[in-house]
C-alpha cells in the first residue's frame, strides 16, 4: 500500500478565492487540492485532502491520519484557540507541518500565538498556496521522509 499524506484544512477555508484575495490570494480550495495532488504524485504518495468547519471533526481527521507519512495542517482560526487540536497532534504522534497562507506575524496580535507550533514538526506561513507544496516536499521527499 502506498504511503499517504493527509492535508487537513480548518474553518472557512472552503471560502478561499471568494473573499479577501488581498490576504489569502485568488486560489480556491480546489486549486489548493490540485497543487497538493500534483506534489503527492511527484513523490509517489497518496493524498487525503479534507476540510471541516468543526473543531471535533478536525480532531477526528487527525486521529484518522495515524499510520500516514504525515499531515499538512492549516487549522485556520483553531490554530489560535484549540487545545483539543494540539492534544490530538500529540496523541497521534504524527509528523505535522503547520501551514498558513498568510504571514500571521504580519497581522493582528491574536494570530501570533499558535497552540499547534509547539507540537508541529515545522511551520510554514506567508507563502500562499506554495506553502502546502513545500510542506508535502518536506514530509514525503527523500530528505523529509519519516523523520521524527
Ligand atoms: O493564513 C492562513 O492560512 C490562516 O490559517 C487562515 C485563517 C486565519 O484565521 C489564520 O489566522 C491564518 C482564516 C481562514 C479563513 O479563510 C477565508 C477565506 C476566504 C474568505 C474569508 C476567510
Amino acid at each position: 500500500m502506498p504511503d499517504t499524506v493527509h492535508v487537513l484544512n480548518g474553518p472557512n477555508l472552503n471560502l478561499l478565492g471568494t473573499r479577501e484575495p488581498e490576504v489569502y490570494g485568488r486560489a480556491t480550495l480546489a486549486d489548493v487540492e490540485a497543487a497538493c495532488r500534483a506534489a503527492c504524485a511527484r513523490h509517489g504518495v497518496d493524498l487525503v485532502f479534507r476540510q471541516t468547519n468543526h473543531e471535533g471533526e478536525l480532531v477526528t481527521f487527525l486521529q484518522e491520519a495515524r499510520g500516514s507519512v504525515g499531515v499538512v495542517l492549516n487549522a485556520a482560526a483553531y490554530t489560535h484557540t484549540s487545545v483539543a487540536v494540539a492534544d490530538a497532534i500529540k496523541a497521534v504522534g504524527l509528523n505535522v507541518v503547520e501551514v498558513h497562507l498568510s504571514n500571521v506575524f504580519a497581522r493582528e496580535a491574536f494570530r501570533h500565538h499558535s497552540y499547534i507550533s509547539p507540537v508541529a514538526r515545522g511551520v510554514i506561513c506567508g507563502l500562499g498556496i506554495d506553502g502546502y507544496r513545500l510542506a508535502i516536499d518536506a514530509l514525503a521527499g527523500a530528505a523529509g521522509g519519516r523523520a521524527s
